[in-house]
């Protein structure tokens, strides 16, 4: 969709961290991380919200989601998914968020790019 940032970022038309790319996901470094490492990985299918996406590109964001956080080396992480602006979602495109919790004390011990 033309008016979509994220369908742009995904296109390159917008510049982003991007970690992971495949034919039918695509992931990247958010840009108002909430942690060292907070990810968002989104379906190259436009949809506003879970509902409007097919089935074979949703069965594919996960797996990139457990690869990131494998990467992230995190052992407490949230993954999480807005819809509809009660729900606080502001970007009208899906989007999963993988939002590492590092240790108070020991940080994260492996940093981007995910491998
Ligand atoms: P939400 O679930 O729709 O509330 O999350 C949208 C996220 O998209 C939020 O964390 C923003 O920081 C992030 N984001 C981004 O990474 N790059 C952008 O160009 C825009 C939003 I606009």
């Amino acid at each position: 969709m033309a008016a979509c940032i994220f369908c742009k970022i995904i296109k390159g038309d917008i510049p982003s961290f991007k970690l992971f790319e495949s034919d039918k996901v695509f992931a990247f470094l958010d840009i108002q991380p909430l942690s060292k490492g907070h990810a968002l990985v989104i379906p190259k299918h436009h949809g506003e919200k879970l509902v409007d996406i097919p089935d074979d590109q949703l069965a594919e964001i996960l797996p990139v989601v457990k690869k990131l956080v494998k990467a992230t080396g995190a052992e407490n992480y949230n993954v999480l998914q807005n819809n509809g602006r009660i729900a606080h979602q502001e970007v009208d495109h899906v989007h999963f968020h993988m939002i590492p919790k590092p240790d108070q004390e020991q940080g994260l011990t492996v940093g981007w790019p995910a491998q």
